[in-house]
């Protein structure tokens, strides 16, 4: 309400930033996740982005649809043969049962060291293995729909900032982080922040800078992005030692070849508090200013709010305004792609508190 009646009685204040939202991410919605040999009702569910919606709304934030094509991009971001087994596995699983329309598929077999990832086996659930760096990445018949959507979004965002907007923010799910090259993962399957960071390259930025803020590691990001210099990639997240992604985000991965140098990984024990967060967020933004980027990708996860169900941080709600207070003074054009917070009925609240923190203290 408050942004609103801003916007209303003051004729000078800047109207407020785009999100950019589309109802296709209903279209992803697997049932249930395995945890502890049991399965159980998925954390990263439609609620999230409808609890997100309904606070933009009710906060006065204009909500626009994605429209632009990431395909283009997409062919840069992953590769030919996961995009096509992403975009037909749905038709493939059902191909083999129709029964299989109201049951999820989930890998069982990886090639992990010292087996074949070159060949393509025919068998789904092989192929399904291939490129699953998990068994916590559920498709549901909309999988492809939603998440290809949530990738136009991250192009839309790229547009706008060329035409003059300061900041965009992609409203979208599934999240994408822990998306690699050729696999899905951590409820990710194609990686929004990257197709947004290489979207900004190809018009024309020349260094771009990428701030996972995520509870855990956006291990697919770093690792798209390892060896490269133009685009500078951060992270902030529970230490890969006892969190999720478990086997990457160390301190110690700092880029390859000319990448060296251009990766940050800032590791914070499980459990620690907002201000030891706050601290690393300092360290993060005085090496992106280093860094100086043309624009800046936000990896926006809210997991580390203190009510976060999978998560050991402890951010408040107010927490979260000053981390978008933070990031406005880097004074630099940026896109926020959401990313994880399984604090469904929260999560609108401490997002639109970072959009909000963000516009004020510009
Ligand atoms: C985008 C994102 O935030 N993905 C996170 C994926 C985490 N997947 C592993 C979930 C493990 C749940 N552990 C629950 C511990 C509860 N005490
Ligand atoms: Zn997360």
């Amino acid at each position: 309400m408050k942004a609103l009646s801003h916007s209303v009685c003051d004729p000078f204040a800047r109207p407020p930033m785009i999100t950019l939202f589309s109802e296709q991410h209903v279209l992803h919605a697997p049932q249930h996740e395995f945890f502890r040999g049991e399965r159980v009702p998925c954390f990263e569910s439609p609620a999230r982005a409808r609890f997100v919606q309904q606070q933009l709304v009710a906060r006065g934030h204009l909500l626009r649809e994605p429209d632009a094509d990431s395909r283009p991009v997409l062919a840069q971001v992953h590769t030919a043969r996961y995009l096509a087994f992403l975009e037909g596995a749905w038709a493939d699983w059902l191909a083999l049962d129709p029964g299989h329309a109201d049951r999820q598929p989930f890998p069982s077999v990886w090639p992990v060291r010292s087996l074949r990832a070159d060949v393509e086996p025919a068998n789904f659930t092989a192929r399904l293995g291939l490129y699953s760096m998990d068994n916590g990445s559920p498709l549901s018949a909309g999988t492809w729909a939603a998440a290809k959507v949530g990738a136009d979004a991250a192009v839309s965002a790229t547009r706008l900032l060329h035409a003059g907007e300061r900041a965009v923010f992609c409203a979208t799910r599934p999240p994408g982080h822990h998306a690699g090259a050729d696999f899905m993962g951590g409820y990710c399957f194609l990686n929004n922040a990257a197709v947004a960071a290489q979207a900004l390259r190809m018009q024309g930025c020349r260094r771009v800078a990428a701030l996972d803020v995520d509870y855990h590691h956006g291990n697919g990001t770093q690792t798209l992005f390892y060896e490269r210099a133009d685009v500078l990639f951060v992270s902030l997240h529970g230490d890969p030692r006892t969190e999720y992604p478990f086997y990457l985000g160390h301190a110690d991965e700092t880029g390859r070849g000319a990448g060296e140098g251009f990766n940050l990984n800032l590791p914070l024990p499980a459990g620690s508090a907002a201000s030891t967060w706050f601290e690393a967020l300092d360290v993060a933004c005085a090496r992106i200013a280093r860094h100086g980027a043309d624009a800046l990708v936000v990896s926006l996860g809210l997991d580390t709010f203190a009510g976060d169900p999978i998560s050991t941080f402890a951010l408040q709600a107010d927490d979260f305004s000053r981390l978008g207070e933070r990031l406005s003074r880097l004074g630099m054009p940026t896109i926020f792609v959401l990313e994880g917070g399984y604090a469904a009925a929260e999560l609108g609240e401490n997002a639109v508190n970072v959009i909000e923190g963000f516009e004020q203290a510009g």
